[in-house]
């Protein structure tokens, strides 16, 4: 008999989402370009409802109509290959799903394409790695509120779940669901550099091991910032490394990688005038992370603070509190610019955008799920479409609680010459959006001394220029 829903791409997410859908009583066609992961899915599937096929015409041809075909392959060329190849095979009324990372801008072209051809298309994010996509990810799909209809059922039920709540809900048409798993990314870069960091200022200070580092982010993840994030770094500090014997964290090269969609979020921010420098900084670090040569180099030439005073034990209680609440700040401070971003983008594109429900489908499946979430819903249930989520009392009342430890913590930093730019440029965020006056007076006036750019006047209307 014809099966439900088709797979194509079978790398790590593609076989666990089909796996996953099996599992919720789908039947599932596969196919992947090369046959070897096709064979290997099946070996691991033998009791489930999974057919592998080896040709496209067959995959299609396996497919109960309307087809629902989900991709899964790399980013970029390789879904635009696909849905070429795709066309000719597929009648109208057909549906193709994009589960992979796509540029949201790739998204809105390759709708507009389908969309004329009477096929279906779902740009959809999904996130929540390996482990998430097999067990239930947190899901973003965007395109037509009738093509969403066709797949609603099925991405629910496989989804993560937080109590009764599915998180995977529409986002939006055409690139909605590709920008929200965007700028998802953007903050998880933002959130991972700035748990590195509080790690950093608390080694490069207090000497902390591995096992002391198990043991604080154990605590941590008890209270506000309880998430996936310090939840798997609390584990990762108690991984041996099997050859050495040392702690694997140890061990591992400071040299980060990354994909690309942290580079998207800082691009299209630029693009749309949105400040977000906490996620782009985290982008930075990577960067700079990479130039391991270069900064080998410079620690021999390049120098710090003269006077190192080791830090003073009896005050390291206090001071991992406060790094606690510096980067509890900080957190809310690059959730806040991710969702100005997303509030941006939805009145430039006209998404439509629900933040209030995309911050509760983030809390279960994905990197950034956190119990903190729950407090972004409220903010948005409270008032919908507020201007930026830091003028929300709960989140307001943080920062001005935990800013006292939050600036101290900084200072310690920077008088220790410890790098902490996602720490620091969180709180200059925090400071220039509460500023309501900025140094942009002599800026302008500097414009236009030497372009002519003119300014305006605080004490009457229009534009003027001078003669400097
Ligand atoms: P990859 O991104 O590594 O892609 C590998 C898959 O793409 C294989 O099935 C490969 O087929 C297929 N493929 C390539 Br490469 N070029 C192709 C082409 N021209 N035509 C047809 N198939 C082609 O796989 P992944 O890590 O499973 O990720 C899939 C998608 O999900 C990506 O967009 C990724 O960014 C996204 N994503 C990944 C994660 C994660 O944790 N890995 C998390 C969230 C989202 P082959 O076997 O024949 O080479």
């Amino acid at each position: 008999s014809k099966k439900l829903v088709g797979v194509i791409g079978l790398a790590v997410m593609g076989k666990n989402l089909a796996l996953n859908i099996a599992d919720h009583g789908y039947s599932v066609a596969v196919y992947n370009r090369s046959r070897e992961k096709t064979d290997s899915l099946l070996e691991e599937a033998k009791d489930k409802d999974i057919i592998g096929t080896y040709s496209l015409e067959e995959f299609v041809e396996a497919l109960e109509r309307p087809r629902k075909i989900i991709l899964m392959v790399k980013a970029g060329r390789a879904v635009d290959d696909m849905i070429d190849k795709l066309i000719p095979l597929l009648d109208k009324g057909d549906l193709i799903m994009d589960g992979g990372n796509s540029n949201y801008l790739d998204t809105i072209d390759r709708s507009k394409k389908l969309e004329d051809m009477s096929i279906h298309y779902l740009g959809t994010g999904i996130s929540g790695g390996e482990e998430g996509a097999r067990s239930g990810p947190a899901i973003m799909p965007g395109g037509s509120l009738e093509a969403y209809k066709i797949m609603e059922k099925i991405l629910r039920d496989i989804s993560a779940k937080v109590g009764s709540d599915a998180c995977s809900t529409y986002i939006g048409k055409d690139g909605a669901g590709h920008f929200v798993k965007m700028v998802h990314n953007g903050i998880e870069y933002a959130d991972m550099q700035l748990i590195c960091e509080a790690y950093s200022i608390l080694k490069n200070t207090l000497n902390l091991t591995a096992p002391e580092f198990h043991k604080i982010f154990t605590e941590w993840n008890k209270g506000e910032l309880n998430s996936y994030l310090i939840d798997i770094s609390a584990d990762i500090f108690k991984e041996k490394d099997p050859e050495t014997g040392n702690y694997l964290v140890d061990m591992i090269l400071d040299v980060a990688g990354h994909k690309g969609t942290g580079k998207w979020t800082g691009q299209i921010s630029l693009e749309l005038g949105v400040p977000t420098p906490t996620i782009t900084t985290a982008v930075y670090e990577r960067y700079i992370s990479s130039m391991k040569e270069e900064r080998v180099i410079a620690h021999k030439v390049l120098k710090g603070p003269e006077s190192n005073k080791p830090f003073p034990k009896e005050q390291a209680e206090e001071f991992i509190e406060a790094v606690r609440r510096a980067l509890y700040a900080s957190k809310i401070i690059a959730y806040a610019q991710g969702f100005s971003l997303m509030r941006a983008a939805s009145m430039q594109y006209d998404w439509d955008l629900n933040l209030g429900d995309i911050a509760k489908i983030f809390r279960g499946g994905c990197i950034i799920r956190a119990q903190f979430l729950n407090r972004i819903m409220e903010a948005y249930d409270k008032k919908k479409d507020i201007v930026n989520l830091l003028l929300d009392d709960y989140f307001n009342e943080i920062l001005s609680s935990y800013q006292e430890d939050w600036r101290k913590v900084i200072n310690t930093a920077i008088s220790y010459g410890i790098s902490t730019p996602a720490f620091s440029s969180s709180l200059a965020y925090y400071d220039s959006y509460r500023s309501a006056q900025l140094p942009m007076n002599l800026l302008q006036a500097q414009r236009d001394y030497f372009g002519a750019h003119t300014y305006m006047r605080i004490d009457k209307e229009g534009v003027f220029h001078t003669q400097w």
